[in-house]
């Protein structure tokens, strides 16, 4: 769900400066270097405590089919709720309102301007006057539950939530990079009556998926003022559009008492497309997403309680679970929500600004900062200091100490951790996987309590998570005390669950009530016992916690009869600075693997520069000469990488495009489409397997 242009421009955050202000003639000599590391173990301050025994942080749940559980739990019912006073996202606001006394809820800002911010008792005001107009308009809990809501993150987002909530309404929330197809088909499935749009594109935009005689929408609420075309527009459509502070005062002429939602019902439609097909509506109550929220505090409330002085950066994308849980973690501690301006190339200042204290992230934002760190160490000194300083400090987070202010830190990590602010205590990473040596270097230069989170939609953004006091990269932490997990067997595969291996399944309060008005891919997601089954496989650790090896789907047979799981060799391919994207392609008519490889734009110049001594333009290096350096390149990380011989590609070729949701190689979600990417490049795949025999 987040859009490649979106996740592109999330490299632009002002890395640059990282590594070029290091104090180099602060530590002329070796002598320097000793000393800073005496005074260093000096100043060493106290370990923060696990939560629980790292040596076993899961245990099995008795069945007989090795289903494990959280240990944080004190018996084998899944956590719902943390709070008796808080069971649906609409008490989540009223219990805000309560801890923070009234604090400052969600705050916006102008290009360089401070922060303005609206009162906990402001948005609630004003989430009651939108969705008594939603009810004046004619939706209702029983009748018309589902609202659109089509816009960036900014207040109006939160509160058009807040306002469905406040009515047992239920949000639905649509993005760009779906497409006008998918558009028009969640539009059509859920029978939207009302959308919300930000921006008068959008508007448009929903027009046109809709501009055939019969749909469903009568009222689109725009967060500006609508111009008198589009209004017009409108009416021919027979759509009313109206602006959202028209709307919030026709509710306010129309008041109706709240109508709160109990935990069963429907909350959120999460609308997420697959590598096939149309989209999906995973359904979700207030129980689910409570469920998972609470996983996330009992997992930090010893550790890294969240407070009403906790400041938020909303920038990952609204539309996408992961973000909705962290936004309820804080509203149900009376935190603030900061949000970014809209666009990601201000997301550096907006940092700044508002100095978070809780920043959620996505390994590509992760990995950009950490080629960039890496990228402006550039002589074999800084590099050998930023290598000394991170043996230093990660083997003082072994130990389980966490700190920004060591002498490491003062001398070269503060800068990474100014451009997030200089406040961020709490950090999360999930959507993707994440490289084990990225994550711990950044778990190191950034010096805050870092997760990382696994999990799908189906299952509320999340099914595992770190512990705390477990600050070992590798594996994606234990069930969450919200749900089960037990591994199934891929005979195929040759994983099975009686060794602790097998595809992830989860059961649990977290785990969806299915797709909108679509029972057949309900059950092909969800079997008869309520288990999830995520199409990943995973492995049980020694010490319970779940480590990701490997996909379902996507698995051949070379033709010798070794089995191929191409998305772990692209992930370790992507590991080269020259590479921004790579697809392997083998299949059970050919003994070996080939490759499509996009050269990174931002990065292939630096990288010629430094490894072939070339320059040129990003076409010119393109050419032939940079194949076979970036293929040897990719082979060594393979290496390095444990691939075996067969695993590694026999021949690339080089492609200047990226794939993207826009030329259809990617879903929206980002995941490379396979079968339309063979397509696409079956002439070039040829030519290399025809290369390869001669
Ligand atoms: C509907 O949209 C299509 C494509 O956007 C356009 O070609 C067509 O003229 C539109 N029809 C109406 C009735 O507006
Ligand atoms: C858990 O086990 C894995 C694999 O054996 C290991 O890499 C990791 O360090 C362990 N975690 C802890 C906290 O010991
Ligand atoms: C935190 C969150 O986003 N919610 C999910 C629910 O549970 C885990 C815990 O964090 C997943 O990462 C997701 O983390």
């Amino acid at each position: 769900m987040l859009n490649q242009e979106f996740i592109q421009k999330l490299s632009d955050l002002d890395v640059s400066q990282y590594m070029r202000n290091v104090s180099i003639p602060v530590l002329v000599s070796m002598g320097a270097v000793a000393a800073a590391t005496i005074y260093y173990l000096a100043t060493r301050p106290k370990a923060l405590p696990p939560v629980c025994d790292l040596q076993m942080q899961s245990a099995e749940v008795p069945g007989g089919d090795f289903a494990r559980r959280s240990v944080l739990l004190t018996s084998d019912s899944p956590l719902t709720h943390v709070y008796d006073d808080a069971t649906t996202l609409y008490e989540f606001f009223l219990r805000g309102a309560s801890v923070s006394n009234n604090g400052p809820c969600l705050g916006s800002r102008k290009p360089k301007q401070p922060y303005e911010w609206m009162s906990y008792r402001e948005v609630i005001e004003q989430a009651e006057n939108l969705g008594s107009a939603f009810l004046h308009k004619g939706s209702s809990k029983t009748a018309d539950p589902y609202i659109g809501i089509f816009s960036q993150n900014r207040p109006e987002w939160t509160i058009s939530e807040l306002a469905c909530y406040t009515y047992s309404l239920v949000s639905v929330p649509l993005y760009d990079t779906l497409g006008t197809e998918a558009i028009a088909y969640i539009i059509d499935k859920a029978s939207l009556s009302t959308i919300v749009c930000d921006v008068t594109d959008k508007v448009n935009l929903v027009l046109d998926c809709i501009n055939d005689t019969k749909h469903s929408v009568k009222t689109i609420v725009l967060m500006e003022s609508p111009g008198a075309s589009l209004i017009e527009k409108g009416q021919q459509a027979g759509i009313h559009i109206l602006s959202l502070q028209e709307m919030i005062a026709l509710g306010k002429a129309n008041h109706q008492q709240p109508q709160p939602p109990q935990p069963e019902d429907m909350a959120v439609i999460c609308f997420t497309s697959g590598t096939t097909g149309k989209p999906k509506g995973a359904m979700l109550t207030h129980g689910n997403i409570v469920s998972n929220c609470s996983s996330v505090i009992k997992i930090t409330e010893t550790s890294c309680p969240v407070r009403p002085s906790d400041v938020h950066l909303s920038y990952l994308p609204l539309a996408h679970m992961f973000e909705r849980v962290v936004q309820g973690v804080m509203l149900l501690h009376g935190a603030r929500i900061g949000y970014f301006q809209g666009d990601i190339r201000r997301l550096s200042d907006d940092l700044k600004a508002l100095k978070p204290t809780v920043f959620p992230v996505v390994p590509r934002l992760l990995n950009r900062m950490y080629d960039k760190i890496f990228g402006y160490a550039n002589s074999p000194w800084k590099r050998w200091l930023l290598g000394f300083a991170f043996r230093r400090k990660h083997s003082e987070l072994m130990k389980g100490i966490i700190r920004r202010d060591s002498i490491w830190d003062q001398l070269i990590f503060h800068k990474v951790q100014d451009s997030l602010g200089g406040r961020v205590r709490l950090m999360i990473t999930g959507a993707a996987p994440i490289s084990p040596v990225v994550f711990s270097f950044l778990r190191v230069a950034l010096g805050c309590q870092f997760y990382e989170g696994y999990g799908q939609t189906e299952c509320t953004a999340g099914c595992t998570v770190t512990l705390p006091g477990d600050w070992t990269a590798g594996h994606v932490g234990p069930p969450l005390p919200c749900n089960t997990i037990k591994l199934v067997d891929v005979p195929e595969m040759n994983y099975l669950a009686v060794n602790g291996e097998g595809e992830v399944c989860v059961k649990g309060a977290n785990v969806f009530q299915g797709y909108l008005n679509d029972p057949e891919r309900t059950a092909e997601t969800i079997d008869a016992d309520g288990w999830v089954h995520t199409g990943d496989v995973g492995k049980w650790l020694p010490n319970g916690t779940l480590k990701i090896v490997d996909r379902k789907k996507h698995i051949f047979k070379l033709a010798q009869g070794e089995y191929i799981a191409p998305e772990k060799i692209e992930n370790i391919y992507m590991r080269s600075d020259a590479v921004a994207q790579v697809f392997v392609h083998g299949d059970s008519l050919q003994a070996c693997l080939v490759a499509v490889v996009i050269p990174d734009p931002d990065f292939l110049s630096d990288w010629t520069k430094r490894t072939l001594g070339l320059q040129g333009s990003y076409q010119e290096l393109c050419g032939r000469e940079v194949k076979s350096a970036i293929m040897d390149d990719m082979l060594r990380l393979g290496k390095e990488g444990g691939l075996k011989s067969f695993e590694q590609v026999k021949a690339i070729c080089i492609h200047t495009e990226l794939f993207s949701i826009e030329n259809g190689l990617l879903t929206p979600t980002m995941k490379a489409k396979r079968n339309e990417l063979r397509q696409y490049f079956r002439s070039q795949i040829d030519e290399l397997y025809a290369g390869i025999k001669m």
